[in-house]
């Protein structure tokens, strides 16, 4: 039950782009909030109540203003938006600007100065929002791309603050980074920050190297100086999934039986082939599904036995690039399945909806092969979630080698995206392996994804930045 309440400030404040709740319709007309179940809520959750913490965010309405609420005993601060910058801040600085420059430019990055305008004023409102909802001396906990002038906006207001920022994309290298129009304001916006947190050490390099050559500070390994004597700290935080939630959840006995009627539903294939994606041009969709069109175009694959199954989650529908790579999967995924021209089953199934996590941990559960081949990407939890939700050493994991992922899962079949016979290769030999082969990469992965679980992240994160100043 939601319910408003007087603000009163917290000792540990999250700000994100997004609040963790969506608004939901009830029965009687009216609506409430339900916690969005992502792996961030669950990590911090415990934090947030043994601190009673605050998170600040956009709650996904346009031109609403919305006064603090608690939600499920966590105290929500609504940041509002209105139309025009959802749509230049969001959509345009932070998902056709900075996302595709970010990701190596797989697609071409839009440089517009009103976004630009429209980003400085809605992070300076956050950054508003975190001054006001933080004690003296209180840690503040910023996420991601959308926020990155936050740090500094805050330190300007708030120099007691400790202040922490994680980047969940990956960051440029210094050729890619010097696009940007506003290099300089990024980076600085970063350093208002104590520790800065990165999926990668070449990410925290990247920064580290920038600071250095277009700001001119000073660096020692991961540290940086600030002419003030102030200093930042750039590390590596690689962040992982609730692993035994996801396990708990798909080892109950309703997953168990909706696993197996999915089997069924599929005609019961000797493998299943599974990928689970936001629709992004990041994701490497494409060169996947060219490399399975192309196993069974040539007789490698016999689409009796095996069969694949792509989950697109919609995503940013108004952004240019999302509506074209749309049209262009499902032409691909309709040439493929008719060239097959046979009565039956189409080789693969495609699927551009968004799903339960129940029916999430289903689908890893009942596949054999899961495939994962981003061009670029900060981490990948599903191939950490497929791993985590296996009934056992069985199963295998194709994963891109430009996945943060591949730096921790290395007994995956490691993939270039960019090679289609390479991936064909892997899946192959994925496919035909040995259940001894399959188990004993399985048992390695499995190890990893259960000892460094979302938990040990946020902890690894939460005491540097306690440690440091
Ligand atoms: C960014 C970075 C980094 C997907 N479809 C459905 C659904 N999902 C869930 C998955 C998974 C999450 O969404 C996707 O996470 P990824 O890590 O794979 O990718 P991004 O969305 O691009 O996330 C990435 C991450 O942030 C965290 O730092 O790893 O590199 O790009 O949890 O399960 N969940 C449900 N229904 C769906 O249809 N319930």
């Amino acid at each position: 039950m939601a319910s408003t309440s007087a603000v009163s400030t917290s000792s540990f404040v999250v700000v994100a782009n997004r609040l963790p709740v969506d608004r939901v319709e009830l029965p009687d007309g009216g609506t409430d909030w339900r916690t969005s179940p992502g792996g961030l809520v669950t990590a911090l959750e415990p934090v947030m109540r043994r601190n009673e913490g605050a998170w600040v965010g956009w709650h996904g309405a346009p031109d609403e203003e919305l006064a603090p609420f608690e939600n499920d005993g966590l105290t929500l601060v609504p940041v509002p938006l209105s139309a025009g910058e959802v749509s230049d801040y969001y959509e345009g600085f932070s998902n056709a600007t900075l996302w595709p420059l970010y990701h190596d430019v797989v697609a071409y990055p839009e440089y517009h100065r009103e976004w630009w305008d429209a980003y400085v004023q809605v992070n300076q409102r956050f950054a508003d929002a975190a001054a006001k909802a933080a004690d003296t001396d209180a840690v503040v906990w910023v996420q991601d791309y959308q926020l990155q002038l936050v740090p500094q906006m805050l330190r300007a207001q708030r120099p007691d603050l400790k202040i922490g920022f994680f980047l969940h994309i990956p960051f440029p290298p210094v050729e890619l980074f010097q696009q940007l129009p506003w290099r300089r304001q990024v980076l600085e916006g970063l350093l208002g920050a104590d520790l800065v947190g990165f999926q990668m050490p070449g990410a925290a390099q990247n920064f580290t190297r920038l600071v250095r050559q277009r700001l001119g500070h000073s660096t020692q390994r991961d540290r940086i100086a600030h002419p003030d004597g102030r200093e930042t700290v750039a590390r590596t935080y690689p962040i992982s999934i609730d692993s035994q939630g996801f396990a708990d959840l798909a080892n109950d006995p309703r997953t168990v039986a909706r696993a197996e009627e999915i089997r069924k539903d599929l005609g019961s294939p000797r493998k299943i082939l599974l990928g689970v994606d936001r629709l992004d041009y990041t994701k490497g969709l494409r060169q996947r599904i060219r490399a399975f069109g192309e196993l069974v175009r040539d007789g490698q694959v016999d689409p009796d036995e095996v069969i694949f199954v792509q989950v697109a989650t919609p995503s940013r529908e108004r952004v240019d690039q999302y509506r074209r790579l749309r049209d262009d999967i499902d032409r691909l995924v309709g040439r493929i399945n008719g060239e097959i021209g046979r009565i039956g089953r189409p080789p693969i199934t495609y699927l551009h909806h968004s799903y339960p996590r129940e029916e999430m941990a289903a689908l890893y559960r009942a596949a054999d092969l899961m495939i994962v081949t981003p061009l670029r990407d900060g981490m990948n939890l599903v191939a950490k979630e497929y791993v985590a939700c296996r009934d056992g050493d069985n199963g295998a994991l194709v994963l891109s080698e430009f996945a943060g992922a591949a730096a921790q899962l290395k007994q995956a079949y490691l993939v270039n995206p960019h090679d289609i016979n390479g991936m064909k290769d892997a899946m192959l030999e994925a496919l035909e392996a040995s259940p001894k082969e399959l188990a004993r990469r399985m048992k390695a992965l499995r190890k990893q994804v259960f000892e460094n679980n979302i938990d040990r992240w946020a902890d690894t994160f939460l005491t540097d930045l306690h440690a440091l100043r």
